[in-house]
């Protein structure tokens, strides 16, 4: 059964974000997305204290790498701080004036296939077929359509790490989020995916080290404030800088986002450091509320500009 402080199944994970949704009804709605490759259902979590107000929008997505599990936790444990405290009305205002939309685990089966077996705890990718070869999956944060596989990736289907797909946005998955990215870019101001590891918030552009958004200065002055919120909390402060500085690979999410929908702020962030992906669950408790105060400072930055 579901704690909120332990790397839950994907089941118990739509459970979760049903009772939610049953528990604040005015706060937060489920918007069916669609199905993972292997059938798995997905749901946007909306949380929103004034649907109507056409607030801006952040957009938080987490776990397009199966075996990086600190991340959907991360996604989850918003959704319950945002809902509850904006519930309680505790949330200093991270609510009022801003909209949070939540996927809180885009690669479903990728998760679940890290989750069936010891030998399967480091898959990665998603759990697709597109060859006659007994190869599965994508690399979801190479499958995006923005210079997609110009760096940093794989063309073989084989490829454990970074196979791009055979083509731009082959996957369920990356498609939804796509979609989702297009239907509401008007709006989404800031875009944020998880990932781990390493403490690392990186900004566009991720499909180069040689150049740099003429907005960078911006990207850049956001992520650091988000850092000392997070080290004021007793985390750990991130590294800011361009994701193709720290090394150029195409086709991530964060690049399209910016790149390909328009969204003026987005970042991937990279959760946790020293124990590569296997965080231990014991550490959830103590952990998640640091993250926490970052996303405050991203929803205070937010309303202040836009
Ligand atoms: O390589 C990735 O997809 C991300 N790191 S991870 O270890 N979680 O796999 C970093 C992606 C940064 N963004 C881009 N390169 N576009
Ligand atoms: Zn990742």
């Amino acid at each position: 059964s579901f704690n909120i402080y332990e790397y839950n199944n994907y089941a118990d994970m739509l459970e979760f974000m049903e009772t939610v949704a049953r528990s604040f009804p005015d706060l937060v709605t489920l918007q069916y997305l669609g199905k993972s490759y292997e059938g798995r259902k997905m749901n946007l979590v909306k949380i929103s204290s004034n649907p109507n107000a056409n607030n801006p929008i952040i957009f938080v997505d987490a776990g397009i790498h199966g075996r990086e599990w600190v991340a959907p936790a991360m996604a989850l444990y918003l959704i319950h701080r945002l809902s509850s405290e904006q519930a309680t009305r505790r949330s200093g205002g991270v609510l009022d004036g801003v909209d949070w939309y939540i996927l809180p685990l885009v690669n479903p089966d990728g998760y679940e296939y890290t989750r069936s077996s010891k030998s399967n705890r480091m898959w990665r990718k998603t759990r697709s077929k597109h060859t006659e070869f007994d190869c599965y999956g994508v690399d979801g944060n190479r499958n995006y359509g923005y210079k997609w596989g110009v760096s940093g990736i794989s063309h073989d289907p084989c490829h454990k790490e970074t196979f791009a797909g055979p083509k731009p946005f082959s996957e369920p998955e990356t498609q939804m989020v796509r979609n989702v990215m297009m239907d509401y870019n008007k709006n989404i101001k800031l875009y944020v995916s998880l990932h781990s590891y390493g403490q690392y918030l990186v900004y566009p552009w991720g499909y180069t080290g040689e150049s740099l958004p003429k907005e960078w200065k911006k990207l850049d002055n956001m992520a650091r404030a988000v850092s000392q919120a997070v080290e004021r909390a007793g985390g750990l402060p991130f590294k800011v800088l361009s994701a193709g500085r720290w090394y150029p690979a195409a086709g991530g999410s964060d690049d399209f986002a910016f790149g390909g929908a328009g969204i003026p702020y987005s970042y991937t962030m990279e959760l946790t450091d020293g124990f590569e992906f296997a965080f231990p669950e014991k550490r959830l408790r103590n952990t998640l509320p640091t993250f926490y105060e970052g996303f405050k400072s991203f929803g205070a930055q937010i309303k202040r500009e836009f």
